[in-house]
């Protein structure tokens, strides 16, 4: 059987990350696209060149044209502009809403069968708008944050307890933003609840406050100390558990920004919550029970992604 063909739209930090751990995992063969002149070239035969040390096997192919994506399963996009210190991820909504409208038409005309990733900020608005522009299926489209925010979650956890991150489970839904929701009452340490490590005195609800805000503020934490661009390694991590699940279909349950409609009494619109992902593609949204607080934190934040895409239906994306 061919090996599954993975298509990243945008080869940059996180694109030329993204090639590297497919390269490694075996995922599949790679093409990598970006409208710079040489930069997926030179990345993609740099990271073909490691093949010989690391012992994979694939093809790598760096291009500026979107023919070369034709066929693709699996299409990553974070083709775009990142942030730079200062700047919040909505600074970002006019410019990156006109990458979406190419970056959507392209793989609409070459790869319309593929599972489609978004990784671009503002992330919530620019999946919205990347499902739009390409005309997908909501199920094939989706954005990736809630699996990133929930591993700097887990991460922080970890630190506190002085326990494996391998036993750490948590769950961040909501927008990716600085209203997303990190779930206490849904994160665990092999399944104990962490309001539960609380009452066994294993951490004080303080500490577990000042994670849960430094969750929030993860991204911004790297941006302030790479100060040229943001977070790259672990995003591309968390896209890649995600392509992984479709592509083996392992019906992973993972937090994604995916279309909801009826579920979490939501009528159509992105946002994270947690989904199943299998071979086809958002299998299934997962409607957990949310008490009093944590419906006042998730209605927050699903009006912030409103917001988001009612500011981008205002934009005519061919003039951003
Ligand atoms: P960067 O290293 O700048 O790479 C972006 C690439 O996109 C560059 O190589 C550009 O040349 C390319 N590009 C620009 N316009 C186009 C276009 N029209 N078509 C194809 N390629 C284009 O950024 P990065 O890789 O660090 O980040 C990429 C995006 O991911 C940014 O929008 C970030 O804000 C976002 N991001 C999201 C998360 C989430 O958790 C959702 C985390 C980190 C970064």
């Amino acid at each position: 059987m061919a090996r599954p063909k993975i298509a990243l739209i945008g080869a940059g930090q996180i694109g030329g990350t993204l090639a590297h751990l497919a390269a490694i995992k075996e995922l599949g063969d790679v093409v990598l696209f970006d409208i710079a002149e040489g930069t997926p070239q030179g990345k993609a035969l740099d990271i073909a060149e490691s093949g010989p040390s690391e012992g994979f096997d694939g093809c790598f192919k760096g291009t500026n044209s979107y023919e070369d994506i034709a066929g693709a399963d699996v299409c990553i996009v974070t083709a775009g502009v990142p942030r730079k210190p200062g700047m919040s991820r909505d600074d970002l909504l006019g410019i990156n809403l006109k990458v979406m409208k190419s970056v959507g038409e392209g793989i609409a005309a070459h790869a319309p069968n593929a599972f489609v990733i978004c990784i671009t900020n503002p992330l919530d608005a620019m999946v919205w708008a990347l499902q739009q522009f390409s005309g997908l299926p909501a199920e094939k489209v989706v954005g990736m944050a809630g699996v990133l925010d929930s591993a700097r979650f887990r991460h922080f956890l970890s630190v506190e307890f002085g326990v494996s991150m391998k036993d750490v489970t948590a769950f961040v839904l909501g927008g990716h933003g600085d209203t997303m929701v990190p779930l206490a009452r849904y994160s665990t340490v092999a399944g104990i609840p962490l309001p539960d490590l609380v009452e066994m005195g294993w951490t004080t609800q303080e500490k577990l406050d000042a994670i849960i805000q430094r969750t929030r503020d993860g991204g911004a934490e790297i941006v302030g100390l790479l100060k040229t661009g943001s977070a790259f390694y672990a995003p591309a991590t968390s896209a890649i558990e995600m392509a992984e699940a479709y592509l083996k279909d392992q019906k992973r349950l993972l937090p994604c920004a995916a279309w909801v409609d009826g579920a979490f009494g939501l009528d159509g619109m992105y946002v994270g919550v947690p989904t199943i992902i299998g071979a086809g593609g958002i299998e299934k949204i997962v409607d957990i029970k949310l008490n009093d607080a944590e419906q006042v934190m998730f209605d927050k934040s699903v009006d912030a992604v409103k917001g988001l895409v009612a500011a981008c239906k205002t934009i005519d994306p061919s003039l951003a």
